[in-house]
């Protein structure tokens, strides 16, 4: 399909800006394991502060990279299915509030006056344009949905009777997700950090803080997910040569994501003495029911593949699987989505142990959780927004790709890294190394009386994964800047691969329309979250004042009259 000079470049440039600033987040990722290895015992290097770049690996990669990701693979898939294009103005105003925000945090966290990690707990404070910009990127991220839901209606309007195609019903049930949680975080950051943070109020209520940032932060780690399903379920089966097993598998698990992403927030919060049991109980339940229509997925796209594998000849059990186009340089979009399906089996697995209140007291704040969010967000989630951005931008721009060979082995590479990272990550974890800690300053030094010897091996494991990972890393730069500098060879087209249904169920109503869901979606929420928060407000405690990353003490001493 053509689209407009307006919308192409709208696409370059919300995929270019992240992925550039991705070579600061991968850096920093090398050098957390550098850190934490004990190679570096120190708690700066080339002026960079150890949490000064732990905060910029987060929140690039994380919320950066995933969030103006998430809006232009929603703007090319809504266009591609309605054949037509999204409103323009809305479209950039959206990109410049996103880049500007971008502009106010990176600026806050480069001169190192915002090292607060990417889900800044007070009471560190951070600077205040760290929170206005964060604020911007995601007010920037919500335009296109009014915009998105309004061809929707137009276009139920005109096919009453036709399914809503897979992926919009993915991008809309997505972005209504990042609509609802983000409401909280907003909340956070401009009524109590953000006046906290300018000194316009002494004290801020952490407990209330906390839990605000968690409503909002697990849904967050849908956000990041619900894409890479959108290309698992319509575009993986038809690259691996077969049809997609179920559509109406699809649709459950999408609004199964709508009714239980959100109410799951406390499964971050076990340890908070602020919340009673008994809710912690129930979102720990509910965290189980989240990962329903991820099994439905392994399922439906395990079967999704065996068709294809049987389709090409293939015999036994599992023969299938050797039939499979793994190394194809012309599909080498499969090769990016089953790398992260397989690392979204032990990131599944690894999740299901956090959810359990009993089992998250082993290994809460330890390694073992980034060992499990590395199999996640820098799994599934991370190789199919590379693998994606790279064949979005050579599509549109008419540009063929560069070394389509190493492209090819990016993902394998990056997936044998994560493998060895996130073992090592694990192993250290239950032998209860700490997360987000230099370790090199204290632990992994053997001079310091705070010597760990056991954690020397994880941590070494830990940092040759982080090696082949940064590799793997400087090799998708090649590819894609590769690309991007290359002549034009072709008029410029927005095409996506499209996976016909085996079963191609007949519309049932309850599965292609809204309001049910977003109906049984609230009532969840009141149930999960209202007692949740009613606890949080019982017992806050005493207001905090700020407190600056390198140092124990407040930064300025509050009367008690100041105190809230
Ligand atoms: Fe999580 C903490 C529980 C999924 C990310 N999680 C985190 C944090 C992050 C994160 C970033 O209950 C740290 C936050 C922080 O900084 O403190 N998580 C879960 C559960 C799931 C889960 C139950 N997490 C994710 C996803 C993430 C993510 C997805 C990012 C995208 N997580 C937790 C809990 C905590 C937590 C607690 C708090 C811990 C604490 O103490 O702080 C579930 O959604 C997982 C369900 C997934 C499955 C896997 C299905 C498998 C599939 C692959 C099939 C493969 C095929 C291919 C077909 C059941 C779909 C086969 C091919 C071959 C070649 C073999």
């Amino acid at each position: 399909m053509q689209i407009s000079k307006s919308l192409k470049r709208l696409i370059y440039w919300q995929l270019g800006i992240p992925i550039a600033l991705l070579s600061i987040g991968i850096y920093h990722g090398l050098m957390q394991t550098v850190y934490r290895a004990g190679v570096l015992q120190q708690s700066a290097f080339a002026h960079l502060d150890y949490y000064q770049g732990l905060t910029l690996h987060g929140v690039i990669n994380a919320i950066v990279l995933t969030t103006f990701f998430a809006v232009a693979f929603g703007h090319a898939t809504i266009a591609f299915y309605f054949k037509r294009e999204p409103n323009k103005v809305v479209a950039w105003l959206s990109f410049w509030l996103m880049v500007i925000g971008t502009g106010l945090a990176a600026w806050a966290m480069l001169s190192g006056k915002a090292s607060v990690l990417y889900t800044f707990y007070p009471p560190l404070k951070g600077h205040p344009f760290f929170y206005l910009g964060a604020a911007l990127l995601i007010v920037g991220s919500w335009l296109p949905l009014f915009d998105w839901a309004r061809m929707y209606v137009e276009w139920k309007r005109n096919n009453k009777e036709t399914k809503t195609p897979l992926a919009v019903l993915g991008t809309l049930v997505n972005f209504t997700i990042w609509f609802v949680c983000t409401l909280a975080v907003a909340y956070e950051v401009l009524v109590l950090l953000l006046p906290w943070a300018m000194g316009w109020k002494a004290t801020v209520n952490v407990t209330l803080a906390r839990t605000l940032f968690w409503f909002f932060g697990h849904a967050l780690v849908y956000f990041w997910l619900l894409p890479a399903y959108v290309m698992f379920y319509t575009m993986l089966p038809k690259l691996a040569g077969g049809k997609l097993f179920s559509d109406l598998a699809g649709r459950i698990a999408l609004f199964l994501f709508l009714l239980f992403s959100v109410p799951v927030g406390v499964h971050h919060q076990f340890s908070d003495p602020s919340i009673s049991k008994g809710i912690k109980l129930f979102q720990g339940l509910i965290t189980y029911g989240v990962s329903i229509p991820s099994f439905i997925t392994a399922f439906t796209i395990a079967a999704s593949l065996e068709y294809a594998g049987r389709r090409r000849g293939s015999k036994g059990l599992l023969g299938f699987f050797k039939k499979l186009p793994y190394l194809d340089t012309n599909r080498y979009l499969f090769a990016y989505m089953i790398c992260g399906l397989f690392l979204f089996i032990f990131g599944g697995l690894t999740g299901l142990v956090n959810a359990s209140a009993q089992l998250n007291n082993v290994v809460h704040n330890t390694a073992w959780l980034p060992g499990h969010f590395h199999m996640t967000v820098a799994g599934p989630v991370f190789l199919a927004i590379i693998g994606m951005s790279i064949y979005l931008y050579s599509n549109i721009s008419g540009k063929k790709l560069f070394a389509p060979r190493i492209n090819v082995i990016i993902p394998y590479l990056w997936t044998i890294g994560i493998l060895i990272f996130s073992t090592g990550l694990s192993w250290g974890g239950l032998l209860g190394e700490p997360r987000r800690t230099n370790l090199g300053m204290t632990y992994l030094n053997p001079k310091n009386e705070l010597f760990h010897p056991e954690w020397v091996p994880t941590t070494l494991v830990g940092l040759a994964g982080g090696i082949i990972m940064f590799i793997a890393g400087v090799l998708f730069f090649v590819v894609f800047f590769g690309t991007m500098f290359r002549k034009k060879q072709t008029e410029g087209v927005l095409e996506l691969p499209v996976s016909e249904a085996l079963h191609d169920e007949k519309r049932i109503p309850l599965f292609d329309q809204f309001k049910p869901w977003l109906v049984t979606m609230a009532i969840i929420l009141v149930l999960a979250y209202t007692p949740a928060l009613i606890n949080v407000m019982k017992n806050t405690g005493p207001g905090a004042p700020r407190f600056t990353p390198d140092n124990p003490v407040p930064a300025e001493v509050v009367k008690e009259e100041n105190r809230e």
